[in-house]
């Protein structure tokens, strides 16, 4: 097949999902293109098969804002045309499936097909904005294929949008032979972090407040004072500032530790023994997967997708959002019981091995794509 993909390409799990989508399908042989601003950020290397093309917007005096929207649309026509695509995947609603249909209604390619993949806060939080609202609904409606990343994410879509279309439920992956434990009995890292043998916490996100980021250092606060333990806080976003700030009110500056954006995010997990995702709203919790595949069980608020990934009692915890001394209790609960932990830290990799490996979930989007081109 000849796919093209349109994503976010900084970070987000929309975009990483995306991304390694369209490696992998180029793997299977099918001819990609991506089609968005930059160049993906997990796109690092050639790959044979996959092909990049940057949307410039262009700027002119009269347009005060800049039209991506549009340019979106004409480079997918353009790309649609020339390289004679089957279908357009495009992730994340807005504005990338209005694009594709208005690309949809002008190519002279009658047989191009759009596909929609919706990840979380299209549907769940921009969306729902009124001036967004009916056109969401419209472009999810007119897109030839839909597909979620939970179920959860595919009733709030019916419910919030009275959409009747077909939903298929297809949940984010992960490739398991990067995302594993790697050994860390020489890990410098570790020892920098942790040199006399503490626990290590460890968050990853982008810092938005539906993050809870705040939640994770209060249960850090309760869990450090009965073992000794560091929290590692990795990402970058809005709500930065007022995590350090709490961090330094509650003494914390020693053991919380800011990294920033990270690349190198198998060693960090490697590392670490306890994920926490305290968010308040996440259709999937794409960070937390890559994390069961390292092995790290997981002490998550019981929203959106989340129950669907992690196992309460299995290979983690689930919690009330904000029910942060629970949180904290699972924590200690693990981190005081070797044998327990080790229980829970296979389940997290089994489970991610049997549910969500690659290998299971990309032929899903082949097969998805098959019933589309066979309408
Ligand atoms: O929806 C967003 O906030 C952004 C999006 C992204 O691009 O990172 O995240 C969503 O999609 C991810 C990939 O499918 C999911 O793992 C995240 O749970 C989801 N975020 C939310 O629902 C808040």
């Amino acid at each position: 097949m000849k796919i093209g993909i349109t994503c976010y390409p900084t970070y987000g799990g929309s975009g990483v999902i995306a991304t390694e989508l369209g490696k992998e399908l180029a793997l299977r042989g099918h001819e990609v293109h991506f089609i968005s601003y930059a160049l993906p950020f997990r796109l690092t290397k050639y790959v044979e098969n996959i092909f990049f093309h940057e949307v410039e917007t262009s700027t002119y005096p009269v347009f005060e804002f800049p039209l991506y929207s549009l340019s979106l649309a004409s480079k997918m026509i353009e790309i649609a045309e020339f390289e004679n695509l089957d279908l357009l995947h495009v992730h994340y609603a807005i504005p990338h499936a209005t694009s594709a249909y208005l690309a949809k209604q002008i190519v002279k390619n009658k047989k191009l097909k759009i596909t929609t993949t919706l990840h979380g806060t299209d549907i769940t939080l921009v969306g729902l904005e009124p001036s967004f609202l009916p056109l969401v609904k419209f472009s999810i409606e007119q897109s030839d294929g839909v597909t979620a990343v939970s179920r959860f994410l595919k009733e709030k879509t019916i419910t919030n949008y009275s959409i009747e279309k077909e939903i298929n439920v297809i949940p984010n992956f992960v490739d398991t032979e990067v995302f594993k434990k790697v050994s860390i009995n020489d890990c410098a890292f570790r020892k920098h972090i942790a040199p006399n043998g503490e626990k290590i916490l460890v968050h990853t996100s982008n810092f938005r407040p539906v993050k809870r980021v705040t939640d994770a250092i209060r249960v850090f606060n309760i869990v450090q004072k009965e073992v000794p333990s560091k929290l590692l806080l990795v990402g970058d976003g809005p709500d930065r500032s007022e995590c350090e700030r709490l961090t330094r009110e509650l003494n914390l500056t020693e053991s919380v530790k800011f990294l920033g954006k990270q690349d190198g995010i198998v060693e960090i997990l490697s590392s670490s023994d306890i994920f926490l995702i305290p968010s308040q709203s996440e259709s999937f919790g794409l960070a937390a997967l890559e994390a069961m595949a390292c092995g790290l069980p997981v002490i998550s608020s019981s929203v959106g997708g989340l129950p669907e990934l992690v196992k309460h009692n299995e290979c983690g915890f689930i919690s009330e959002i904000g029910d942060v001394d629970r949180m904290a209790k699972y924590t200690l609960d693990l981190l005081t019981n070797d044998k327990k932990y080790e229980i829970f830290s296979q389940n997290a990799r089994s489970r991610t091995l049997n549910k969500f490996d690659k290998s299971i979930i990309v032929p899903m989007y082949e097969q998805h794509y098959k019933n589309i081109l066979d309408q």
